[in-house]
C-alpha cells in the first residue's frame, strides 16, 4: 500500500493499528531494506520504561534514505538548497551526488578516528553540509548531536558535556538574513570546558578570520579532497542509537532525548507520506532548522525516506524583505510547505503586499507545526497562501515523539482551524485528569498521554534513563505524559491547549525557564530571578522576567540591557527576556518554593485573578510586584 487516500481507508488503518499494532507496523516496516530481518515487532513495558520495535533486525537508515533510491531516482533531486542571499546561487543536488558526498565525509570522520557508536556535536548554519554531516555520522554508526546554530556558548558545552562528544563538526559562520553569526568563536569558547573533544571539522562558509587550533582543527574542504567516495554503511541494529537531540524541560538542564535506528526510520516514513499525501515528485519544504526535531524529522529523514526533494533555506523569513518565502515557493516550485505559526503571524503582520507579487500556484498542501496555531492566523494562511485550495495540516508532535502524533492527513481529514484534529494510525491517546485518570467520551478537558508505543517513541534520555522514567512515564502510572494540556470536542477532535509545566514555546522554540534564570543569574548583580511566559502576539509566548539585584543600581536601563546581554551570551539570543521587572523579592511558600501561578497572573497582566496568597512567606511581596509590572 502506497499510502491513505479517503477517509474510511484512515479509519480501517486506524482500527487494525490498535487491534493488531504488530502486524500494522511490520507491514510498513517490510518497506525497508534490511540487512536482517527483524525477529520481534514489538516488546514495550511502560513502567521501566524499555521499548524495542523490530529488535533483532539489522539495516543502515542511510542505506535507506540513499542508496535503495539510486536505481530509481539516481538523477533526480534528492536537496534543493536556497541561500540567505538571494543573489547567490541556489544548489539542486541528486541522490547520486548527496551519496557520494555523504559517503566522502563519512570517511573524513573515520579517518579522523570516528567509530561507531561514538557521539559527534554538529553545530553547523542551514547548508547542504549540515544535512551531508548528519547523515554520514548515521553512514558510519555514529551517534549525532545537533545543537541549534543559535545557541551559545554555555548551552552548547552543556550539550558537548553531557554527551560526551569527540568530534565537533562546525563552520567559520553563517549567514542568517543582514547577520554574520560566528560560529566558530562561539565553539572555541565552549571547548575551553569541554575536555572530551578531539576534532574540530570547520566548514568554510563565510569565509571570516578564525582562529585554528593546531592538531584539533581542521579544514571540512581539505578533508574532503583526501578522502574516496566508497563507503559501505555500518550494520546497526534496530535499537541502536541514531541520535541525541537535546530539548528543555522543567529543571535547568535539558534532556539528552535518544532516538534509535528503525523505529525511528519507519515512523518518519509513514507521517511524512500520509500526512503530507505525498506524490511521488513532489518538492517538500519545512522551514524548521536541523537544530530542532521538525529538522531532523521532516527536513532530513522522513523526505529522503520517501524519496522526495526537500528543500533547505539558509535564511530568515524577512529578508531581504518579507516576502521571501513566497518567493522560494514560486522558485523552486514547492508543493508542500511545512512552517510554524509564529512564521506564519510575522509575515501576516507585514502585511498583504509581500504576497501579492508571487503566484503561489505550485502548492498544494499546507502544514503547521510547533505551537497552537490561532484561528486567525489559520484562516491568514488558508486564503492568502493557500488560495483556500490547500488542506493545511495542523501536526502536534514533540521532540520525544519522533514524528506526528495528532494531525489531519492532507485532504482526508475534515480540519477545523485551532485543531490537531485526530490522531494518526497507531497513536492511542488518553486525556487524564490531575490524578491520571483517563477521561472518557467527548467534550472533556485533561492532560494529554500516549497509552501505546508507536515506533518513534522516545527511548531514553542519554545519561540517565531515571530521568526519562521520572519525566515521561512516572507521573501518570502506565502511560506517556507529554506535558501538553488537551481538550476532545463532540466531535472527537483533539485541541491543544498548552503546556502545563514550566517550558514555554517562544517563537516556536522549547525553552525551560528555569535554563533562562541560570543564564539571567550568571549577571554578578542578580541574586534571584523568576521566569514565566506571558502571551505574546507574534511569538505565541513572550518571556517575563522578574529579578533579584543585590545592589541598589540606579541606572535600570542599563542593567536591564546588561541582562540581556548576559542571555544572549550564555544561552543565546532566541532566549532573550521581552520584560525585565526589578523586585526587592519573590512570592515564596513557607518552604521556600517560588509561586510561579502568582508571576503568570501578573505577566499576563490578569491582576484580578491572582488568588489566594495567604500560604506565601510574606503576601506584601505581591503587591510591591503589581505596581511595578512591566506591561
Ligand atoms: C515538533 C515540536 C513540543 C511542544 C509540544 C506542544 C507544542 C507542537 C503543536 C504544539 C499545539 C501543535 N517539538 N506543539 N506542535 N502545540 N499544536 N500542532 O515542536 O519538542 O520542540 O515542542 O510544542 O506544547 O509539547 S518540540
Amino acid at each position: 500500500m502506497e499510502r491513505i487516500t479517503t477517509f474510511e481507508q484512515y479509519q480501517q488503518a486506524y482500527k487494525n493499528s490498535v487491534e493488531n499494532p504488530e502486524a500494522f507496523w511490520a507491514e510498513q516496516a517490510e518497506l525497508f531494506t534490511w540487512r536482517r530481518k527483524w525477529d520481534k515487532t514489538l516488546e514495550w513495558n511502560f513502567n521501566e520504561p524499555d521499548v524495542k520495535w523490530f529488535s533483532g533486525g539489522k539495516l543502515n537508515i542511510t542505506e535507506n534514505c540513499l542508496d535503495r533510491h539510486l536505481e530509481k531516482r539516481g538523477d533526480q533531486t534528492a536537496l534543493i538548497w536556497e541561500p540567505n542571499n538571494p543573489d547567490e546561487a541556489a544548489k539542486k543536488i541528486s541522490y547520486k551526488e548527496l551519496h557520494s558526498e555523504v559517503c566522502r565525509f563519512a570517511n573524513v570522520l573515520k579517518h579522523n578516528g570516528a567509530k561507531k557508536g561514538d557521539r559527534i556535536c554538529i553545530y553547523m548554519p542551514m547548508v547542504p553540509e549540515l544535512t551531508i554531516a548528519v547523515l554520514a555520522c548515521a553512514r558510519i554508526g555514529a551517534i549525532h548531536s545537533v545543537v541549534f546554530g543559535g545557541f551559545s556558548f554555555k548551552s552548547l558545552s552543556d550539550r558537548i558535556q553531557d554527551a560526551d562528544c569527540n568530534i565537533v563538526i562546525t563552520a567559520d559562520g553563517g549567514f542568517r538574513g543582514a547577520k554574520d553569526i560566528p560560529l566558530k568563536s562561539v565553539v572555541d569558547e565552549a571547548l575551553e570546558i569541554c575536555a572530551s573533544v578531539k576534532k574540530v571539522i570547520v566548514l568554510k562558509r563565510t569565509h571570516t578570520n578564525v582562529i585554528m587550533k593546531k592538531d584539533r582543527d581542521i579544514w571540512w574542504q581539505e578533508e574532503m579532497e583526501k578522502v574516496s567516495d566508497v563507503c559501505p554503511a555500518e550494520t546497526m541494529d534496530s535499537e541502536d542509537t541514531l541520535f541525541i537531540l537535546y530539548t528543555s524541560g522543567s529543571t535547568g538542564k535539558p534532556k539528552g532525548v535518544v532516538h534509535t535506528t528503525a523505529g525511528y526510520m519507519v515512523y518518519t516514513d509513514y507521517t511524512f507520506r500520509n500526512v503530507f499525501q505525498y506524490n511521488s515528485g513532489d518538492v517538500f519544504w519545512c522551514t524548521a532548522d536541523v537544530g530542532w526535531i521538525t529538522g531532523h524529522s521532516y527536513l532530513i529523514y522522513g523526505p529522503l525516506l520517501a524519496g522526495a526533494a526537500t528543500l533547505m533555506f539558509e535564511g530568515i523569513p524577512t529578508f531581504p524583505d518579507a516576502g521571501r518565502f513566497w518567493n522560494v515557493i514560486d522558485k523552486h516550485k514547492v508543493n508542500i510547505f511545512y512552517t510554524a505559526p509564529t512564521a506564519i503571524r510575522s509575515l501576516q503582520a507585514m502585511g498583504l503586499d509581500f504576497v501579492k507579487p508571487y503566484k503561489l500556484d505550485s502548492l498544494r498542501v499546507l502544514g503547521s507545526v510547533g505551537e497552537p496555531i490561532n484561528e486567525e492566523a489559520w484562516n491568514w494562511y488558508n486564503e492568502n497562501i493557500g488560495k483556500k485550495n490547500c488542506p493545511i495540516v495542523d501536526t502536534y508532535w514533540q521532540t520525544e515523539t519522533g514524528g506526528m502524533m495528532i494531525s489531519a492527513m492532507a485532504g482526508i481529514t475534515k480540519t477545523k482551524p485551532g485543531f490537531a484534529t485526530l490522531p494518526l494510525p497507531g497513536i492511542q491517546p488518553a486525556l487524564v485528569d490531575e490524578k491520571g485518570n483517563e477521561l472518557h467520551g467527548n467534550n472533556i478537558e485533561g492532560r494529554l498521554c500516549f497509552k501505546f508505543p508507536w515506533p518513534g517513541i522516545i527511548r531514553t534520555t542519554y545519561g540517565s534513563h531515571e530521568r526519562c522514567r521520572e519525566t515521561y512515564f512516572n507521573i501518570y502510572k502506565g502511560y506517556y505524559f507529554t506535558g501538553d494540556g488537551c481538550r476532545r470536542d463532540e466531535d472527537g477532535y483533539y485541541r491543544i491547549t498548552g503546556r502545563v509545566d514550566d517550558v514555554i514555546k517562544v517563537s516556536g522554540h522549547l525553552l525551560g525557564t528555569a535554563e533562562i534564570e541560570n543564564a539571567i543569574n550568571e549577571h554578578p548583580d542578580i541574586v534571584e530571578s523568576a521566569v514565566v511566559g506571558f502571551p505574546h502576539d507574534i511569538k505565541g509566548w513572550g518571556i517575563y522576567a522578574f529579578v533579584i539585584c543585590d545592589n541598589e543600581r540606579k541606572d535600570v536601563d542599563n542593567l536591564k540591557s546588561e541582562i540581556i546581554q548576559t542571555v544572549t551570551k550564555y544561552m543565546g539570543p532566541i532566549a532573550k527576556p521581552d520584560k525585565i521587572q526589578i523586585v526587592k523579592g519573590l512570592p515564596k511558600t513557607r518552604s521556600g518554593k517560588i509561586m510561579r501561578r502568582i508571576l503568570r497572573k501578573i505577566a499576563e497582566n490578569d491582576l484580578a485573578n491572582i488568588g489566594d496568597t495567604s500560604t506565601l512567606l510574606d503576601p506584601s511581596v505581591v503587591e510591591e510586584i503589581k505596581i511595578g509590572a512591566v506591561l
